[in-house]
């Protein structure tokens, strides 16, 4: 990862002042995918240290970041406020954006890029897999509450930083075009994949067909709710605070609900390469389903409870076609570290959606059995 401007980068925020300190390391740190994070170190005369995430925001993929830091300071202001007045702790419990020595949201730099800083939430884990069923279920019910949260949010306010983001008939389409215009070599290397993925399209509507009748609400939802997106207390091990609010946008509560299942319920990897590795965990998957209920607390409708099994295999099914179509058109959206590694990636997600299939019968008995209590 180039980080040639990033020196401009943090000249442009009053951190060190912030700190009283100065910055006496940077480093890359997480494992998303999608935006560079660093994380700094300020020492202060007394070395104590204080630490900020510094983020170069992918502007290849959110086309206008003006409109992107506009929905994250709005959202974290609001939750703030609520935060607040509910006795919580604002400066753990949401992130909060750092602004620039001239009172913006971002930095842009002398080659383009979009910067933005967030105080470090100390005394915090981030967990890339399950270690424990309560991690999961206390996940859950923190997915539920943001949503329920922000349910009187202005919805209309919210830009949608990318356009059809969880429309699978979209991302459907999209794939049978990285199909016909990716390379030839790859796609005979994924064409058992490729062909799992086809077989498949009579499934992609199903929600968005539930959404255009009006039978599912629409919702402002968090749309990337996956394991590594919130952050737990160290001390007392709670989930504390959830972060990458990139795609904050209207959607469904069940993009939110699958797309925990898809990474959290999965008793391997998101990029393992031992399939056998890979399947749901049903234990995982109605600890999640308990939780998520609690938290959205008597909010979901019948419709949305019945179709929270459709919402996990749709969520990881596109998952995998968008992993598919990105090995087949050159690897330009997700970060990938070795070789077939979004192909990898897109294994792990069909075998997952596979297993679901197998266990759909005991999916819908757990949703039931959940929402009876
Ligand atoms: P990406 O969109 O690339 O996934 P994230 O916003 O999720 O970027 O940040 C990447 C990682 O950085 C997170 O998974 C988490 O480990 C860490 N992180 C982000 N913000 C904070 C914060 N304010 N405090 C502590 N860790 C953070
Ligand atoms: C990306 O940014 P990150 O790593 O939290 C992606 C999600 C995918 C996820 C798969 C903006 O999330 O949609 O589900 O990778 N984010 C974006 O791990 O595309
Ligand atoms: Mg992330």
């Amino acid at each position: 990862m180039s980080c040639d401007r990033i020196d401009e980068a943090i000249a442009a925020f009053p951190i060190e002042e912030d700190a009283n300190g100065v910055v006496s390391e940077k480093r890359p740190y997480g494992s998303g995918h999608i935006n560079d994070t660093f994380r700094l170190c300020c020492k202060r005369p007394d070395q104590k240290e204080k630490y900020f995430i510094l983020q170069r925001i992918n502007h290849d993929i959110f086309k206008n970041l003006p409109h992107l830091m506009e929905n994250v300071v709005h959202v974290t202001e609001y939750l703030r406020k609520m935060i607040i007045s509910q006795g919580g702790d604002p400066d753990r419990e949401t992130l909060n954006v750092v602004k620039t020595r001239d009172g913006a949201d971002y930095f842009r730099d002398s080659d383009g890029n979009y910067w933005r800083v967030f105080p470090f939430i100390e005394r915090s884990l981030c967990l890339d897999m399950v270690e424990t069923k309560e991690d999961f279920y206390d996940s859950a019910v923190a997915f539920g509450n943001f949503q329920k949260m922000l349910a009187d949010f202005p919805v209309e306010t919210l830009h949608e930083t990318i356009l059809n983001f969880h429309n699978t008939p979209v991302r459907f389409q999209d794939f049978k075009k990285a199909i016909q215009n990716g390379d030839r070599k790859r796609a005979e290397l994924a064409a058992k994949e490729i062909e799992f993925a086809l077989a498949r399209e009579q499934d992609t509507a199903v929600l968005t067909d539930l959404l255009a009748e009006g039978k599912l609400p629409l919702r402002v939802t968090h749309n990337d709710t996956k394991l590594n997106n919130i952050l737990f207390d160290a001390d007392t091990r709670e989930a504390l605070c959830i972060i990458d609010l990139d795609t904050i946008m209207p959607g469904l509560s069940l993009y939110d609900f699958g797309d925990s299942i898809r990474f959290g319920a999965n008793t391997g990897a998101e990029d393992e390469t031992d399939l056998d590795k890979v399947t749901l965990d049903l234990d995982l998957f109605e600890a999640f389903t308990r939780g998520y209920l609690k938290g959205c607390a008597g909010s979901l409708t019948e419709t949305e409870v019945r179709m929270l099994p459709m919402g996990a295999k749709l969520m990881t099914y596109e998952c995998g076609i968008r992993f598919l179509g990105d090995f087949l058109t050159g690897d330009h959206y997700f970060k990938i570290h070795r070789e077939n590694h979004n192909l990898d990636r897109a294994r792990t997600q069909f075998k997952l959606v596979a297993d679901m299939e197998e266990k759909w019968n005991e999916m819908a008995a757990i949703v039931e059995r959940a929402s009876a209590q």
